[in-house]
């Protein structure tokens, strides 16, 4: 578990295929005031990156405002660094058995004491405190007094996405936010302190959390400012420089609401030119008159969305059941490129299962994951092979620990493990005319059937299974899924609006995180599935891409009619 996979030492050969240059500002300029610029004369940042997950985003994030990072990679650079930053991925329990088979531990904590500047992101603060229910018996830092507590709350785990903070005490990590800011989180326990003092702020998701602590010059923050768009950005510039008094924002919440978020989808294959473009079927049809269509290129589309304001952007290699994702590595490119501009966080899916290459090498699907984070995937989806897994499972009756759900969750986390579900309406006129479970539906079927079914597909819809979409979500769950990606073949590319039936029923089935996906066809239905479901997150492509309604009208629309978005 989290150990160094030999992979990425191999990855020489770069991509035959145009993934298309960039020059982005997306998201780096208001205006036309350029706000990053280069500090000069500032001390090394060190960073602490024990293996375990997608530090490249914090490195791309710090070296965007000028800095220059050092990956410690020996206990001797943690001792030495004059400024560390410590951004934990995974679990508690791995996180530490790592940190203390590799000696990390003494240099950690000598480093805490030395007065010197420390930034712990998410697992990299819960870290410093005493114990974590994730892990039992296992010892944090225990710098500060406390533990590390499960979310235990009538709302879905992990809280993914964008939160607001409750600013407790003054300090110059904020110099220059509002106070009104949303960050973006994603996790499943929380830090519980003994000592108040220490709590800088807190975040209201069913219970009120501490959000991030302070402590002379440790501060540690539960958000992810790497991944938090512009006032991250601004306060890991803050970390990193030494401007700024210790002082209040104008002004900060009572109660926070975490956004309901907007995300942009790029389904991505070669066309027959040899070209990584950005393409978008009707119902998974992606060919016009016998071409492949082309919306654009992967990596200026989703600098375009970031900077439009999407909340998250997801890539989806629609070729990925039958190509070899790492023989050809176009999309690891894609993210490596996109990851140095875009900072919200980036899904990668397609292709990710077990695979032997053409000289007989096995690849787990770990090692294939492993290397899209590595790229700066904060999360993965899988599709096709989450449907074998699910029936796999349903047919052994037990959890084996060896698929792909598994050993990733293990390793990454179940934050950062999607499920991808390409469902499609099977009508049925009576319940007992299957062994699915129906929904009594209020779009009958062409022969006026008031039941119908959700068959889950593999192969981008080309072969349907016999388990439906609700039975794949719970088992993924159960598995180790953090969220579901939810498509729906029948809208897709449509206009038509999102399947809300659809939505209910698997958002019912699950405790984790559903973002409703395909039929986005006007601001109106982004209303209509937070109105009418439970879904954290509403994903389109179609109408972003053909420029027919641009993010902020949709978040703007949303805004107006009481949604809790980010803007
Ligand atoms: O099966 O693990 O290799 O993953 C393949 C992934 O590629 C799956 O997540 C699957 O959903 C996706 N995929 C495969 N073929 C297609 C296709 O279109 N031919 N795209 C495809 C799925 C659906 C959505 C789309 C929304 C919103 N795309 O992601 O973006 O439906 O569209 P809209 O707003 O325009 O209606 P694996």
């Amino acid at each position: 578990m989290g150990q160094m996979l030999p992979l990425h030492r191999k990855r020489q050969k770069r991509s035959s295929l145009n993934i298309g240059s960039v020059s982005l500002e997306g998201g780096g300029t208001r205006g036309s005031r350029p706000f990053f610029l280069p500090y000069r004369g500032r001390k090394m940042i060190t960073l602490l990156d024990y293996g375990a997950g997608n530090v490249r985003s914090v490195i791309n994030a710090i070296e965007k405002l000028g800095e220059t990072v050092k990956v410690a990679s020996r206990p001797e650079d943690v001792a030495n660094a004059e400024k560390l930053v410590f951004p934990g991925v995974g679990s508690f329990g791995n996180m530490m058995h790592i940190l203390k088979g590799k000696n990390y531990i003494d240099p950690l904590k000598a480093f805490l004491d030395s007065g010197k500047p420390f930034l712990g992101i998410c697992l990299g603060m819960q870290a410093l405190f005493e114990t974590s229910e994730e892990a039992p018996g296992v010892e944090g830092l225990g710098l500060f007094k406390g533990c590390v507590k499960r979310f235990r709350i009538g709302k879905s785990v992990p809280h993914i996405g964008w939160n607001g903070i409750n600013i407790k005490k003054p300090s110059r990590i904020l110099t220059g936010a509002a106070g009104t800011e949303k960050f973006y989180f994603v996790h499943s326990y929380y830090i519980d302190p003994e000592e108040t003092d220490v709590i800088l702020t807190t975040t209201d998701y069913d219970i009120e959390f501490v959000s991030s602590v302070q402590k002379g010059s440790i501060t540690a923050t539960q958000f992810h400012p790497e991944k938090s768009g512009r006032p991250g950005l601004e306060l890991l510039k803050n970390f990193i420089g030494t401007a700024g008094q210790t002082s209040m924002p104008p002004s900060s919440h009572t109660k926070t609401d975490l956004a309901k978020r907007i995300i942009a989808c790029l389904d991505v294959r070669a066309n027959d030119q040899g070209d990584l473009v950005v393409t978008k079927g009707d119902q998974y049809d992606v060919r016009e008159q016998g071409a492949v269509r082309n919306l654009g290129r992967p990596v200026e589309l989703a600098g375009r969305y970031y900077a439009e304001g999407a909340d998250e952007i997801t890539f989806l290699n629609i070729t990925g059941f039958r190509d070899f994702p790492l023989e050809d590595m176009p999309m690891l490119q894609v993210l490596e490129e996109t990851s140095k501009t875009v900072f919200v966080p980036l899904t990668i899916g397609g292709g990710i299962r077990d695979y032997v290459d053409r000289g007989g090498r096995k690849y787990t699907a770990l090692e294939v994951a492993a290397e899209y984070f590595r790229s700066g995937a904060d999360k993965i989806s899988i599709g096709s092979d989450a449907v074998l897994i699910a029936e796999r499972y349903l047919k052994v009756g037990k959890k084996e620990g060896q698929s792909a759900i598994e050993q990733i969750s293990r390793v990454y986390g179940n934050q950062a493990v999607v499920i991808s579900i390409d469902p499609r309406r099977i009508y049925v006129i009576s319940p007992e005319d299957t062994s699915h479970p129906v929904v009594e539906t209020s779009i009958p079927g062409p022969d006026g059937e008031k039941y119908c079914w959700y068959q889950c597909t593999i192969k981008g819809g080309r072969e349907g299974r016999d388990i439906d979409a609700t039975t794949l979500a719970r088992v993924c769950e159960e598995l180790g899924a953090g969220e579901i990606l939810l498509n729906c073949i029948d809208r897709d590319g449509t206009n038509a609006g999102f399947d809300i039936e659809l939505v209910n029923a698997v958002k019912r089935a699950v405790s984790i995180p559903v973002i409703a996906s395909s039929g986005a066809g006007c601001v109106e239905h982004f209303l209509e599935v937070f109105e009418k479901t439970e879904a954290e997150a509403a994903l389109a492509a179609g109408i972003f891409h053909r420029r027919e309604i641009p993010i902020a009208e949709v978040k703007a629309y949303l805004d107006e009619q009481a949604v809790v978005v980010r803007r």
